[in-house]
Formats: structure tokens, C-alpha cells, sequence
């Protein structure tokens, strides 16, 4: 009996339709799927989407339509990137299914019969677009510390759940399952900021807006969103709250991995797992946060028209070229960046370069010399052997990458395998051997190596590139081999190459594609425009005096650290002539403290004071922002001294 390995994705959201970023997320999944099942695992994976909460309403009501048609649209939207970008899920639940909603207004109950949920009154501030309540405390400048927006204080009868209660257990679950959480450093940060500190109840429903699954026992409320959307991982397969659940259910739970973004790593590694305790249903075996993909350049926008989406990339590179990219862009738990130019040169680099280039050398060469026939003639030389090594060694190294889903090793370690091969090529010089008749039968067993380097890589590389792989070993007139069957060469006897072969990866041209790439974007801006993002003002003219009223001054930058408890802002020490001035910004996602220290820059010096996390703000650094929000401090065009007036 094969072991069983159940996956999921993080449940997306049918605010909008999702950019590259979350559709990274689902080709993860799915690589780690596929590669599972190569192993030999029965593999299930789950996607899906999350469709109730404030958000979705208001989206909804604000396209004149009703929440149900707009998500309907939404997620059918969802499902086409998944299917189009190669996800093999084999499930995709939405929390509107009715099986679902079912089960949720069933846990709700149970929870509360049981005494973990109490009703009681929340008074916060509320971020409407993360749908997340927030203590004074938590609040960074008066504002949403996940995205920065503005928060609205609110108060409404809810119902709680007692998070409190269960801490002490999900600390020794920790203790006795130190990979519960990967990457590991998010494992203290759970525990120093949120579990040591003292776990606050949960808000688990609102009265204040309509769109969720109504309690069936207080329809004046419905379940807040977290204990709708975590509870798909086990309603999806069949959950039932009052028995034993299904089949399916039993052979799957507790899931294997949940594949998620860093920024819900606290749902799904203190909320999720107190959920299910307060539930008596075992916990997931691990939690794998993975890092954001961040649009190099500047912010995504749908009013600029420069969202990178899936299916535009798919459109312009192909699926597999797109998997490659975002599958390599990061190293685990790291961010990534992405732009149209650097996968022009990632498709070029890697994969024109290195795998399309040796597919069609080998199979040239072999046309040419040997009339597309290839098989082994035995005439082994010693260079040969550290290319076998090399080969021999892949599916391993390969696979203990994936023991901790580090997917861009994984990747790393099957390319290297590749540019072996093509370092044989050069190595062993077949046109000329070609030149010399005695040497044919050497020439057959370089070729028959280089074809099996080939499809030992191409049968590692299935899980990631499927489509690749596949039209790469048919040019070879091969199949793809099970992992347990590539530490040797000798698979097959002989084989014949395709007379022409289709083209895995031809080199593109920058300029061509990008003229593509603007084209595209041209005719969708001003459609885009539509969904409205209000462009900056020009602001009405001012009289010289009203100028005359701002002092802006050159200041040296002393010292610069972090704000702590900010991802955005830095304070900065400055010297402005006699005086010493601290001045906090909000520009650390854009210049790092070294990148300031020493450095003059021009300040409003008459601004009055503000007081931004704690700390009093005596001024303001200036700072130029373009149109994709890349931001750059102004500085004097000559030395000049710190505290000179500028007029
Ligand atoms: O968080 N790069 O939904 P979501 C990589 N509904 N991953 C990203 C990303 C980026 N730029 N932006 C978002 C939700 N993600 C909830 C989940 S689960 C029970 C409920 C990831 O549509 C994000 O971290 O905002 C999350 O894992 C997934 O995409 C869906 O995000």
C-alpha cells in the first residue's frame, strides 16, 4: 500500500482576479505533487477559494452585482489560471458549496455547546480590505500593520473563541514536532510574539455585514471569516462535525502539508491547529510559509495596466517557461522579484541556453551521424564516468531538496545535471570523432550518454515541467522514467531520435517581446482604468509667500536604523548645521540604513512634530516618487553644508 500524502493550498480570495503572486502559490503545490506522486505517494491536493466577508460584499455591491454572481465569476476565473498554468488539483472547494456551509454552521455549534465559543462585544479597529480586527497596540501610525491602510474603530456583539485555553497544548505540539513549521524561523516568532505574550480570543463572528455563512443558532450573525476558511482543509474531503466523516476523510486527515504565504503563517500555525484541537481531530503534519513574489519595479497596479497576470506570461513564454520562472525566483521562505525582462533573460539564460540547446545539439548530432538512431556501442572512455556520476547522483540530491520543499534547489540540482551534459558534449568533441571512421562506435556512446543524462533530467524535471518533459523525451522517442529507476544508464537498447524535433525553448529577442509586452499593456490600461485608482492630483497653483512657508533644509544623515515593530518605517539622525534632529520615514521597503548613513539629503525643517510608533518625527526627508512608486531622496548636486536653506 502506498502511503497516503495530502496537500493543500492556501483557499484564495474572489475579491479580484489573482496576479502571478498567488498563482505562484498553486504551481507550488503542484510541483510538490507531482513529485510526491513520482515518488510513489497517493496524492491528494486541494485548492480552492474563499468567498465570504466584508470585502467581497462591498467588491461586489460596487460592480452591480450580487455577492453570489460575483464570486460565481471570480472563482471560475481562479479555477481557469489554475487549470491554465497546470495545476493537477483534485479538488477545488469553494466555501459557498453547500456541503461546506453545512459543516461550518455545524463546527460553530459544536465549538459553542461545548463552551470554546462565548458570546461578548468587540470594540477595535477594523482594516476592511484585510478583514482583520486590530488592538491599539498592534496599529502602526494609527494604521493597518499589514498593508498600511486606514482603520475604522468599531464595536459589535460577537462571538469568541477561546484561544487562551489551548496554548499550553500548542506549545508542546511545537515541542514534540519540531518541523511543524517551515521555515523554522517562523517557529520563535509564533511563539515570542503571540503564544508567550498571551493568545487573545478570536472574534469568530460579525453582525455588522451579511455576506458568510449565517449561525444557525443566532442568524443575526455569520462566521467571521478565519473559522469559514481554515475549515476547507477538512470539510473539502468530507468532514462531518456529528460522526466520523467519510472515507476519503479518514484515509486523508490529518493533511500532510499546507502549502501558504508568509503572511498567514500565524492563521494556520496557532488559530488552525487550536481549531482542530478544540475539534479532537489530529493536527497537520507541517506548515510551509512560503515567501511573496514581489513585481520588480514598483507596485502592481490595475490602473497603470502593469499587473502581471498568468495567463498573460503564459500567453507570451508558455506554461512551463512560467512554472520555471516562478519556481526558481525564490529560495524557501524568501522573497522573489519578478518583471517581463528578467524572465526574458531567465528563459534565455536557462532554458534556451542550457536545456533547449543540449536537447537540440544531442539530437541533431545524432540525425546527422547516425541517421536519428541512437544505442550503446560500449566504447566507454573515462570522462564518461563523472558525467554517469553526475546523472546517477540527480534524482538524490533532487530529492532531498524536496524533503523540505526547497523547489529552486530542486531545479538547481536537475540544471546542473544539464549543463554536465552539455560540458560532454564539448569534452568529448563528437564532430570529431565524426571525422574519423574508426572512432564511430565511440561517437554512438557519447550520444546514447548524452540521450540518457538527457531523460534521466527530463524524468526529474516531470513534476515542475511537465509539459516540457514530455516533448522532450518523445523527441527521443523515450518515455519518462519512475524515480527509482534513474541511478543507472541502460534503460532502453536503442531508439530512434525525431527527424525534426519540436523546439523546447528558442532564444527570445528582448526587444520584440517587450514591444508584445507594451502592446498588451497599452490596450488594457485605459479598460483597467475602469476598476479606478484615483491618479494623483495636480495641486492648484500657490502664491510665492505660500512657498516662502515651507523651510526645507540640507541635513546630514548621522545614524539610521529600523523602526521596530514597522516593515515600512526608518528613524533617522540627522545633523542640520548646529542641530541634531531624529526624523522617521516611511521609506524602508526603499533604501536600507547604509544606504542613507552619511549621506546629505533635504528636509522640511519646519514641519511640526508628529509622533510615528512612539517616536517624535521632527521634519521630513523629500523624496521624488515615480508613477510606479519608486521613490528617491533629493539630494544637493554639490557638497554643500548641512543646514544650508534651500529656496
Ligand atoms: O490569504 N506572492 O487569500 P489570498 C506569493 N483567503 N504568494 C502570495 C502573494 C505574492 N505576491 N500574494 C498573496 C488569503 N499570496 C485567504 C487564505 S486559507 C484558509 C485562507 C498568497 O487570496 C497568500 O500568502 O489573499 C496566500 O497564501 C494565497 O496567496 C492566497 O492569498
Amino acid at each position: 500500500m502506498k502511503d497516503k500524502f495530502y496537500l493543500t493550498t492556501a483557499i484564495a480570495y474572489t475579491s479580484a482576479k489573482p496576479h502571478i503572486g498567488n498563482t505562484y502559490e498553486a504551481i507550488l503545490a503542484d510541483s510538490i505533487a507531482r513529485f510526491k506522486k513520482k515518488q510513489g505517494y497517493d496524492v491528494f491536493l486541494q485548492t480552492g477559494t474563499d468567498e465570504h466577508g466584508q470585502k467581497i460584499e462591498e467588491k461586489a455591491k460596487a460592480a452591480g452585482k450580487t455577492p453570489k454572481e460575483f464570486v460565481d465569476e471570480v472563482s471560475a476565473e481562479i479555477k481557469r489560471l489554475w487549470d491554465l498554468v497546470g495545476v493537477s488539483y483534485d479538488k477545488f472547494i469553494r466555501t459557498t458549496d453547500k456541503e461546506h456551509e453545512k459543516q461550518v454552521q455545524k463546527i460553530f455549534r459544536k465549538l459553542y455547546e461545548q463552551g470554546d465559543i462565548y458570546k461578548g462585544s468587540y470594540e477595535g479597529w477594523y482594516c476592511t480590505p484585510c478583514e482583520s480586527f486590530w488592538t491599539e497596540s498592534q496599529l502602526v501610525d494609527g494604521k493597518c500593520p499589514d498593508c498600511g491602510r486606514p482603520v475604522k474603530k468599531a464595536q459589535e456583539e460577537a462571538y469568541f473563541f477561546k484561544m487562551s485555553k489551548y496554548a499550553d497544548r500548542l506549545l508542546k505540539y511545537y515541542e514534540e514536532h519540531p518541523d511543524f513549521i517551515l521555515p523554522l524561523s517562523r517557529k520563535n516568532e509564533m511563539i515570542n510574539n503571540f503564544l508567550k505574550p498571551g493568545l487573545q480570543d478570536l472574534c469568530v463572528s460579525r453582525s455588522s455585514f451579511k455576506w458568510g455563512i449565517p449561525v444557525d443558532f443566532d442568524d443575526k450573525h455569520v462566521v467571521y471569516v478565519w473559522l469559514d476558511a481554515l475549515t476547507n482543509y477538512i470539510t473539502g474531503i468530507g468532514y462531518d462535525a456529528d460522526g466520523k466523516g467519510s472515507e476519503l476523510y479518514q484515509k486523508l486527515w490529518p493533511a500532510d502539508l499546507h502549502v501558504i504565504g508568509k503572511d498567514i503563517i500565524r492563521f494556520h500555525t496557532i488559530y488552525w491547529p487550536i481549531f482542530l484541537m478544540a475539534l479532537g481531530e489530529p493536527l497537520p503534519k507541517r506548515v510551509y510559509g512560503h515567501g511573496w513574489l514581489l513585481q520588480d519595479g514598483g507596485k502592481m497596479s490595475k490602473s497603470k495596466g502593469n499587473v502581471i497576470y498568468a495567463d498573460d506570461l503564459v500567453d507570451v513564454f508558455g506554461r512551463d517557461a512560467v512554472r520555471y520562472y516562478v519556481l526558481t525566483a525564490m529560495p524557501q521562505g524568501a522573497d522573489g522579484l519578478i518583471s517581463w525582462e528578467s524572465v526574458i533573460e531567465k528563459v534565455n539564460a536557462d532554458l534556451a541556453n542550457v536545456l533547449g540547446n543540449l536537447v537540440n545539439r544531442t539530437i541533431a548530432m545524432s540525425n546527422k551521424y547516425f541517421g536519428g538512431k541512437v544505442e550503446d556501442k560500449g566504447v566507454s572512455e573515462e570522462v564518461d564516468n563523472d558525467l554517469k556520476a553526475a546523472a546517477y547522483a540527480a534524482c538524490g540530491k533532487a530529492c532531498k531538496a524536496m524533503e523540505d520543499y526547497c523547489v529552486s534547489d530542486a531545479l538547481e540540482e536537475i540544471f546542473n545535471l544539464f549543463r554536465r551534459a552539455n560540458k560532454y558534449i564539448d569534452e568529448t568533441a563528437p564532430w570529431i570523432l565524426a571525422k574519423d571512421q574508426t572512432k564511430a562506435d565511440r561517437l554512438a556512446t557519447v550520444l546514447y550518454n548524452l540521450t540518457e543524462s538527457i531523460v534521466i533530467g527530463l524524468s526529474l524535471l516531470y513534476p515542475f515541467m511537465p509539459e516540457t518533459a514530455l516533448k522532450g523525451a518523445a523527441n527521443f522517442g523515450l518515455s519518462l522514467r519512475d524515480f527509482d529507476k534513474l541511478d543507472k544508464f541502460g534503460a532502453f537498447k536503442e531508439t530512434k531520435v525525431k527527424e525534426t524535433p519540436e523546439i523546447l525553448f528558442a532564444r527570445l529577442d528582448q526587444k520584440a517581446v517587450m514591444d508584445k509586452v507594451n502592446a498588451m499593456q497599452a490596450e488594457r490600461a485605459p479598460k483597467e482604468t475602469a476598476a479606478k485608482e484615483p491618479e494623483k492630483a495636480s495641486k492648484p497653483m500657490i502664491d510665492i509667500e505660500d512657498f516662502e512657508k515651507v523651510q526645507l533644509k540640507v541635513a546630514l544623515v548621522l545614524a539610521c536604523e529600523k523602526v521596530e515593530k514597522s516593515n515600512k518605517l526608518l528613524k533617522l539622525t540627522l545633523k542640520v548645521g548646529d542641530e541634531t534632529r531624529t526624523v522617521v520615514s516611511g521609506i524602508a521597503k526603499h533604501y536600507s540604513p547604509e544606504d542613507l548613513i552619511g549621506k546629505k539629503l533635504v528636509i522640511v525643517a519646519n514641519l511640526k512634530p508628529v509622533k510615528l510608533c512612539g517616536i517624535e518625527s521632527q521634519g521630513m526627508i523629500v523624496c521624488a516618487e515615480n508613477t510606479e512608486g519608486k521613490i528617491a531622496f533629493l539630494s544637493p548636486e554639490k557638497d554643500i553644508e548641512d543646514g544650508s536653506e534651500i529656496f
